[in-house]
């Protein structure tokens, strides 16, 4: 699991959709070239029926070659056989997460400075989550938009450290994401609220080669 490609990071949990399974089916037929399983908030699964849920999103991913990554919830992606982990600053520790997971997956980290980029890396990270760039309505506590100013940053700090940006990106608005140096775009809504998800995901996919730097 070296060379993933982020250039467009999907990540849905089932209170993102009404269908969510074909909501996922029909991004992964978009191109989207990674997925993060994030459930989270109040009415999300738990237990067996998040396992199960978190399953069948996997082998859909498996049938389309796309990395599935879980958010946070370390046990259950050793339990299902993840790709890797994605955790924020309030999750489990990076560290400790990369410790229990081995050296063959991935694990991802939001930040949101300098310091706490370095601190991933130091702690084994693959890639950094950057944002929110712009204003999102998919995360209760996001953080202050903050714009592309830190990816500027870390990209030039850290230039082989695959960067994703993440809240409010769409394809009208994610060329400002790749110009600051992300590899990628981590997108929950302009997918999953699209009135035609495989359509979204192809426009977003169209935009992010059209700008994503060749590395
Ligand atoms: N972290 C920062 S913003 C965000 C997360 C999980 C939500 C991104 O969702 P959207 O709908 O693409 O803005």
């Amino acid at each position: 699991m070296k060379n993933v490609d982020y250039k467009l990071y999907f990540i849905m949990g089932s209170i993102n959709a009404t269908d969510p399974l074909s909501v996922l089916e029909d991004a992964l037929k978009g191109g989207i070239t990674c997925f993060q399983f994030r459930e989270k908030g109040p009415n999300a699964l738990a237990r067996t029926e998040k396992k199960a849920f978190a399953q069948s999103c996997q082998r859909l991913c498996k049938q389309y070659g796309v990395p599935f990554i879980v958010n946070d919830d370390v046990d259950l992606s050793i339990e299902i056989g993840a790709d890797g982990v994605h955790v924020g600053q309030d999750d489990t520790d990076a560290a400790f997460v990369r410790e229990k997971i081995g050296a063959d997956k991935i694990v991802g980290v939001s930040v949101h400075s300098v310091d706490e980029a370095k601190a991933a890396i130091a702690a084994g990270a693959n890639y950094v989550g950057i944002g929110p760039v712009y204003e999102t309505v998919s995360k209760d506590d996001a953080k202050p938009v903050a714009g592309t100013v830190l990816i500027e940053k870390v990209s030039t700090l850290f230039p082989e450290l695959p960067i994703v940006g993440i809240g409010g990106i769409t394809a009208t608005n994610a060329e400002p994401v790749f110009k600051a140096g992300a590899h990628g775009i981590s997108i929950i809504s302009s997918i999953a609220s699209a009135e035609n998800p495989e359509i979204a995901a192809k426009q977003l996919k169209h935009t992010a080669n059209q700008w994503a730097v060749k590395r």
